[in-house]
């Protein structure tokens, strides 16, 4: 079986373009976004500030970049960022929050995503002359290392209120924002409203083949704009990144339902397997984590996966995560399902 035809679930990072944004790609109106004259970006940033109710919106390369150019322009060198010691930024961002931006990430453990605001208070030391000054506090929504689980608008106010008490702004990793939106059916707006600014990719599972999208109040965003520049992301002809992205914020929503669901189906019958561990009230979006039995060799498991035609990857030693998205239907979850039931009777 040759790689293309594998079930992908290793992320919603590999979907590819629809037809209907490769033709956008190629009727895009260019101009050079460094000088914020391409049509088509600045068309973007004008509909995805409008969508997430901020005043203002800048297109980034990735949510990496995203995440490192957000956390520059809302802080200065030495400055102190609590953050979840799960997160994205703290484990896969190749530590760009201290080695370039000079920041000291303060980890704290939320295993429900959200932050308890105590556990701020708890964190929080006197001001002094000793300690680095607190600037941040970064959330993640949905959170990835905890399978896709959803800070709620109200967990967020609770953490937004805890915030305010102590000076701090509040960032969010909204890397997968619109899935927490759809899965609860809320507006997500109820979401943006408590957090100063976040970011949300494209490149996920709205399908665009590049781009993030950082958002937050005018000055901000020309912060962002400048530190974009210095990280080397003035990308020039952006309109064509910018164009599939109008129709991922269009039309391209929505459909995160129908991932849920697979994700949902998924983890249903996983949990009936004998050797899997998986806690049903964790599959809230488009991922399915769950613990093999110690007893099972996770590299031959994820090989022999691969052989039965399903491409995954372990999150830690036998912590095994699928995600759903586009391109994965309802019959690619059955075969899944069986391979997996085949693979593990066997052990
Ligand atoms: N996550 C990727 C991998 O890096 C793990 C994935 O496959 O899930 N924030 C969150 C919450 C993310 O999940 C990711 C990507 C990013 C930021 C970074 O986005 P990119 O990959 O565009 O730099």
């Amino acid at each position: 079986m040759s790689d293309r035809e594998l079930i992908d679930l290793r992320s919603d990072t590999v979907t590819l373009p629809t037809e209907e944004m490769l033709e956008a790609i190629k009727h895009a109106n260019l101009g050079d976004d460094v000088y914020a004259e391409d049509p088509t970006v600045n068309k973007l940033q004008e509909l995805a500030a409008e969508k997430v109710g901020k005043e203002a919106a800048l297109l980034v390369a990735s949510g990496t970049q995203a995440n490192l150019t957000s956390l520059m322009s809302n802080c200065n060198r030495g400055e102190l960022v609590f953050l979840e010691a799960e997160s994205h930024i703290y484990w896969y961002e190749v530590g760009g929050i201290s080695a370039i931006a000079g920041l000291l990430p303060w980890p704290i453990k939320a295993p429900n995503a959200a932050f308890e605001p105590q556990q701020i208070e708890d964190a929080l030391r006197p001001r002094s002359i000793s300690f680095p000054d607190p600037k941040l506090i970064c959330v993640e929504n949905t959170h990835n290392r905890y399978g896709g689980k959803i800070i709620s608008p109200n967990q967020l106010e609770a953490i937004s209120d805890v915030a305010k008490k102590h000076s701090l702004k509040l960032y969010m990793d909204g890397a997968r924002i619109f899935n927490a939106s759809v899965a609860l059916n809320i507006d997500v707006k109820e979401f943006t409203k408590h957090v100063d600014n976040l970011m949300f990719c494209l490149s996920k599972g709205l399908s665009c083949p590049v781009g993030s999208i950082i958002v937050g109040n005018k000055d901000f965003i020309e912060r962002a704009r400048k530190i974009r520049k210095v990280l080397g992301g003035g990308m020039r002809q952006a309109g064509i990144i910018a164009a599939p992205g109008i129709i991922a914020l269009e039309k391209m929503i929505d459909r995160l339902r129908l991932d849920h669901e697979n994700a949902k189906l998924l983890g249903q019958r996983l949990a009936k397997i004998k050797g899997i561990n998986l806690d049903l009230k964790n599959v809230q979006t488009n991922m399915v984590t769950f613990d093999l039995d110690p007893s099972i060799d996770c590299d031959d498991f994820l090989l022999r996966l691969k052989e039965n035609g399903v491409l995954t990857s372990a999150q830690s030693k036998n912590k095994i995560r699928l995600v759903t998205h586009r391109g994965i239907e309802k019959e690619h979850v059955e075969t899944t399902i069986n391979a997996i039931e085949r693979i593990l009777s066997k052990n």
